[in-house]
């Protein structure tokens, strides 16, 4: 049965040396380090359909997050800054308060360190004032939330109120992104971008960075 897996399926079900064999193959076969992503991503959207049905549980999740962590090892070399990318550009990226899902985070500022970006991790389980002190100090052009769990888009609008009380909201671009985001969420939080996918947030972090 193995051996008859897509990358998804053994990602949803963290077959790990299933999901090494079959990236190395896919890297082989010449498929995009995006591409491999997006495949691994739908099959991490599956383990938490499963989980969901309660066909597997939280050790599950882990051990899938640890999976596709060892993979954005493997693939973060694939998406290399390019030598000739203007390194001007700078972006700050955080996981909002009390969610502390990073893969979609981690992916996110891999490909824009890819193009160039200088980019300002903030971690995961962020408070808004840290997002406010890393606007005023860094200056980036954009900001970019991550977030996974629908408890959790209070702490979306908190960030936004917190940038714009701080007076800052006009200086810097603020996009958000992560499974339990959506357009709706975006213009009822204040921001100005829904990305679904680290590269519909590449594209608009390039566009108002005028990267590219
Ligand atoms: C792995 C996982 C975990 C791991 C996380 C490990 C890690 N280091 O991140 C662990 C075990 C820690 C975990 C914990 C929990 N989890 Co969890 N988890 C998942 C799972 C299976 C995969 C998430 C993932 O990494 N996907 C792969 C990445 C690549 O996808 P992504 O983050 O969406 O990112 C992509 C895009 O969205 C985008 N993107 C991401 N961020 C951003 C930001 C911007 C600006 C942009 C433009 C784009 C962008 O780029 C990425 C690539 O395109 C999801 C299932 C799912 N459907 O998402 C559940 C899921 C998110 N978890 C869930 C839950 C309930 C929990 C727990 C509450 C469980 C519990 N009872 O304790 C805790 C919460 C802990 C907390 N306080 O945050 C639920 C959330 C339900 C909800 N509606 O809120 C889900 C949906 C599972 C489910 N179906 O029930 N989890």
């Amino acid at each position: 049965m193995t051996e008859e897996l897509s990358l998804a399926e053994a990602v949803a079900f963290c077959r790990e040396e299933t999901v090494k064999k079959l990236v190395r193959q896919k890297i082989e076969a010449g498929v995009s380090a995006d591409e491999i992503m997006a495949e691994c991503n739908e099959g991490m959207v599956e383990l938490g359909n499963r989980f969901g049905r309660e066909e597997c549980f939280i050790p599950d999740l882990m051990i899938g997050g640890m999976i596709m962590k060892g993979l954005m090892a493997e693939l973060g070399p694939m998406l290399a800054p390019d030598e000739t990318a203007a390194a001007q550009a700078k972006a700050v990226v955080g996981t909002v308060q009390h969610d502390v899902h990073d893969i979609g985070k981690d992916i996110l500022i891999m490909m824009l360190r890819g193009v160039g970006f200088e980019v300002v991790d903030l971690g995961i389980d962020v408070p808004p004032g840290k997002f406010v002190q890393a606007v005023r100090e860094h200056e980036p052009a954009v900001v970019g939330l991550s977030l996974l769990l629908t408890t959790c888009f209070k702490s979306v609008t908190a960030t936004v109120n917190a940038i714009r009380e701080a007076g800052l909201r006009d200086k810097v671009a603020i996009m958000v992104g992560g499974a339990a985001a959506s357009e709706l969420l975006s213009q009822n939080a204040g921001c100005d971008f829904y990305g679904k996918t680290a590269v519909d947030g590449l594209h608009y972090a390039c566009q108002v960075a005028g990267v590219g």
